[in-house]
């Protein structure tokens, strides 16, 4: 299968113990700034995919002031946590960019929920990749070009595959069609955790 140029898919990147570890990780980051329901900017529709975030910086999205980067958790107005050690280190092997990323979002799917197609574009600095990591149930993830209407391909994710979009694909659409149940034993109640590293100001 051929990716758009700029995208990478890189399966099985992280071993079971390293996922364990992430996972741990990304429980004490939930601990401390819960999963809440972000909502469509405009129609104020929830997303069925909740959400948090670590780092300096957190993507969060509502019915009044839509898509942005934030330095506080909408619901609990608290910073986000710091960003794990283990994701920077991630991020310092795979994505190729001098500066750190600001922000990891955490988008927790249970098995029925989904993302639309759409494009990350609401960081500053187009220059860095958007590193993507699958923890728990594979998912069919579904990856087009610059336009909506290109064609677009789709395939599975795994736990502990990492994706990258960068360079010509760093504004490629992209979304998750689908969460395959019982794909994974990583998570006890199932689900898919995805945490998307991104670099916001140049
Ligand atoms: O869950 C995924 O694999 C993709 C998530 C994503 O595209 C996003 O959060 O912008
Ligand atoms: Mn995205």
């Amino acid at each position: 299968m051929l990716l758009p140029n700029g995208i990478r898919h890189l399966p099985g990147y992280l071993d079971r113990r390293q996922q364990e570890a992430l996972v741990e990780a990304i429980r004490a980051v939930v601990a401390e700034a819960p999963l809440y329901t972000p909502a469509m900017p405009g129609t104020g529709k929830e997303m069925s995919v909740r959400m948090t975030n670590c780092g300096v910086l957190g993507w969060v999205t509502d019915k009044q002031h839509g898509y942005r980067y934030q330095p506080t958790h909408p619901v609990t107005g608290r910073p986000w946590p710091a960003m794990p050690p283990v994701l920077l280190e991630l991020w310092a092997n795979i994505a190729g960019y001098e500066k750190q990323p600001e922000a990891c979002l955490v988008n927790f799917y249970n098995d029925d929920a989904r993302m639309g197609l759409h494009q990350d574009r609401d960081e500053q600095d187009l220059a860095a990749p958007v590193l993507s990591i699958s923890l728990g149930n594979t998912c069919l993830f579904r990856v087009g070009g610059l336009n909506r209407n290109d064609r677009t391909l789709s395939f599975k994710l795994s736990s502990g595959d990492i994706v990258v979009l960068g360079g010509e694909g760093r504004l490629c659409f992209h979304g998750v069609d689908r969460i395959h149940p019982a794909t994974s034993t990583l998570l006890k109640n199932g689900g898919r955790i995805n945490l998307t590293l991104r670099r916001v100001n140049p």
